[in-house]
């Protein structure tokens, strides 16, 4: 590679070397993919020297950096100092007065973005509904004003439950404009979770809808919010959307169809200038144990990282058609379907249901009918499509595509080569985004048309954001020894608390490593100072002595042909310290056998090294996994210690229960 490291990790001779805490790193990935010159001359960053040199002058004067960015945003008052840092505490454009829905909305209406899609919203039965700039605004006052009548006033907390709908956006729009931070819930947690997130923020209204579907039925979305309800007194109203038209319980005094409560309000509805630093929403993230951590955002900080992101990582335009396949009761849904989509004047596709709903080219037809020009999705559905097979990709053109994103997961490097060659046609850049509901927006990510690209790795951070990889006393590692990743100084977009519990943000966040953000990841810089992000600290391997990350043996295993997916866990082993399992899925028409256990060992001993080679290899039907599609190796090293696989941990995050019944039985 002909191109200059940005920041180079510390030189060979620290300290940092010998420290026995290190990840080892023994993965080697080669190819290297330059920029298209036909992608470069069009795009907003085109060029490598361009990003490094906006990189290093925004750490140097980030204030200045995000100062001038902040201006691309309405303001109603402009701020008086950028940034206040009382560490862990932050506050953004301090003394400026702002509103989030005017951003993606008023602003867009005085000119040709008026008339625009918005919104695409394809149901799962196949029903499309286009909103334009205009609509979607009218929609969002008719919500906002129905809040204000059940009472809502600025800073009430307001919970959406709903399913990808476009109300789903209009409700978090509706909120921002009134000031009352909303808590998304995915829509397909239990009546349980829902409850317990209810009581966290203290919500007095919820927006839900009559069902939504999902694999050809109709989720009845309503009852799970009817059932939580009866252990959450506080709630007085319930909006319901009508989606399905199924059959639901209405309380009388206490829930209403929101179509005919827009009927009676005004559209008119004025946007309230609100302090920078006002909450614009909490969203729950599980976490590993304990109870859910309500992720406290707030509004101007959050909304320029949303805006800048999505603005030079997919390099959106006004006349893009963008389909990002999140749901917004995720972080991704908020800041890359919503927020961020909108306050650029793009138009954000919406799709209501499974991909592999009537058939498993679900999303290969949409992105032919709508002509999508960006697809945003996550490692996860990657690995199902390769698993279903390149037959359903043939009959659509997805000629349309310019730009693919990944995000969630390590994606595995050969994952990413099939989403390069079979889904982007080698023409589309493929933009790693590494990233948190934490962490607000994009942080370590390839500029399209300048970053040189090397499958599997994130490649290099946002302006302004300081990130790093260093050892338990926060130095930096040398090349390609792995530590935790951790950002160095605070950001516009960072979380700003855990909802109601400001030591455990403290601790959480800040006490890892000293002065510095630590979410968990751990992660290696190679020679040319990428960052390659090795999976959870917390999931690290201990093999005879050596540390070893779990994508490195997950992307290993990935590489054979026969297989479709893999996690990697470490049972306790009194020799080795930790011995190696292997649950792997295999791709359709593969059998299982003897056979291939012996060669998948041998394969990762020619891929990393003999002391990864897994002791052990499980076939399974399907992996446990988050909703948004994170494998849940908590749940598998349980398995894999426990004779008869019993579980204890917490499984209600997970996507599906089946998974784990199944595991019990694989066969090993
Ligand atoms: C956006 C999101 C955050 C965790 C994070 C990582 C993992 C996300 C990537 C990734 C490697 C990526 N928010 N993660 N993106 N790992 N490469 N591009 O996922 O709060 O739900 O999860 O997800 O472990 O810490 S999240």
């Amino acid at each position: 590679m002909s191109t200059v490291p940005v920041a180079k990790p510390a030189p060979s001779s620290s300290v940092a070397a010998k420290n026995a805490h290190n990840i080892d790193s023994m993965l080697k990935e080669k190819r290297v993919f330059k920029p298209s010159a036909k992608f470069a001359a069009a795009a907003r960053i085109g060029s490598f020297k361009k990003y490094e040199k906006m990189y290093k002058a925004s750490l140097k004067d980030p204030d200045q950096f995000w100062g001038k960015a902040a201006k691309e945003l309405t303001w109603f008052r402009t701020w008086k100092k950028v940034c206040v840092w009382k560490p862990p505490f932050a506050e953004w454009f301090v003394g400026g007065k702002i509103n989030a829905s005017v951003n993606c909305l008023d602003r867009h209406l005085d000119g040709p973005l008026r008339n625009k899609a918005a919104i695409i919203f394809e149901g799962e039965p196949g029903d499309v509904t286009t909103l334009t700039y205009q609509q979607l605004h009218r929609e969002v006052c008719l919500v906002a004003n129905v809040l204000k009548k059940h009472g809502v006033k600025a800073g009430d907390r307001v919970m959406i439950y709903l399913p990808m709908i476009p109300e789903a956006v209009i409700a978090m729009l509706a909120c921002a404009r009134i000031g009352a931070p909303h808590s998304v819930v995915f829509s397909g947690f239990s009546a349980e979770a829902l409850k317990e997130r209810i009581n966290d923020c203290g919500a007095k209204v919820v927006i839900t809808s009559d069902g939504g579907f999902r694999r050809g039925v109709a989720l009845k979305v309503k009852r799970n919010v009817d059932e939580a309800l009866l252990g959450a007194p506080k709630v007085k109203s319930v909006l319901v959307v009508q989606r399905t038209k199924q059959d639901v319980t209405m309380t009388p005094g206490r829930d209403y169809w929101l179509h005919e409560e827009t009927q009676q309000v005004s559209s008119v509805c004025k946007a309230e200038p609100f302090d920078s630093e006002h909450p614009l929403f909490i969203l729950y993230t599980s976490g590993s144990t304990g109870k859910p951590k309500g992720i406290l955002h707030t509004t101007a900080g959050y909304l320029l990282g949303c805006h800048l992101t999505t603005k030079y990582y997919f390099d959106l335009r006004p006349e893009d058609v963008y389909f990002c396949t999140a749901d917004v009761g995720w972080i991704t849904g908020h800041s890359y379907v919503a927020y961020g989509v909108l306050s650029n004047g793009g138009t954000s596709l919406i799709y209501e249901g499974a991909p592999n709903h009537p058939e498993p080219d679900r999303f290969w037809r949409i992105i032919d009918r709508h002509k999508v020009n960006i697809f945003y999705t996550a490692p996860t559905a990657i690995r199902s499509f390769i698993k279903w097979g390149d037959e359903w990709l043939a009959p659509h053109d997805l000629s349309s595509l310019r730009l693919l994103g990944s995000v969630g997961e390590p994606i595995n490097p050969e994952a990413w080569m099939w989403y390069y060659e079979k889904v982007g046609g080698k023409r589309c850049p493929i933009v790693d985004t590494w990233w948190q509901t934490e962490t607000g927006c994009h942080m370590i990510a390839p500029m399209p048309g300048a970053t040189p690209l090397k499958p599997g790795s994130a490649t290099l951070p946002f302006f302004g954001v300081d990130a790093a990889v260093v050892d338990d006393n926060g130095n930096e590692t040398e090349p390609n020894v792995g530590g935790k990743l951790v950002i160095r100084r605070p950001w516009p977009s960072m979380l700003r608390t855990i909802y109601g519990d400001a030591a455990r943000y403290r601790k959480t966040y800040w006490s890892e490593i000293k002065g510095c953000y630590f979410a968990g990841d751990g992660a290696r810089r190679d020679k040319d100072g990428y960052f390659w992000i090795v999976g959870r600290i917390d999931d690290v391997l201990n093999v005879a002595g050596h540390r070893l990350g779990t994508s490195e043996v997950e992307s290993a295993l990935v590489s054979h042909p026969d297989i479709a997916e893999a996690a990697v866990v470490g049972r306790p082993d009194e020799l080795k310290g930790q011995a190696v399992v292997a649950f792997v899925t295999l791709k359709n028409g593969v059998q299982a056998g003897p056979g291939l256990k012996e060669a998948l060992r041998a394969h990762v001993a020619k891929e990393i090294g003999p002391i990864a080679k897994p002791d052990e290899i499980r076939f399974a039907e399907g992996l446990p996994k988050t909703r948004s599609g994170k494998i849940m190796r908590r749940l598998l090293k349980e398995v894999a210690a426990s004779p008869t696989g019993e579980i204890k941990g917490d499984t209600t995050t997970l996507e599906d229960l089946n998974v784990i019944a199944k595991l019990k039985q694989a066969e090993d």
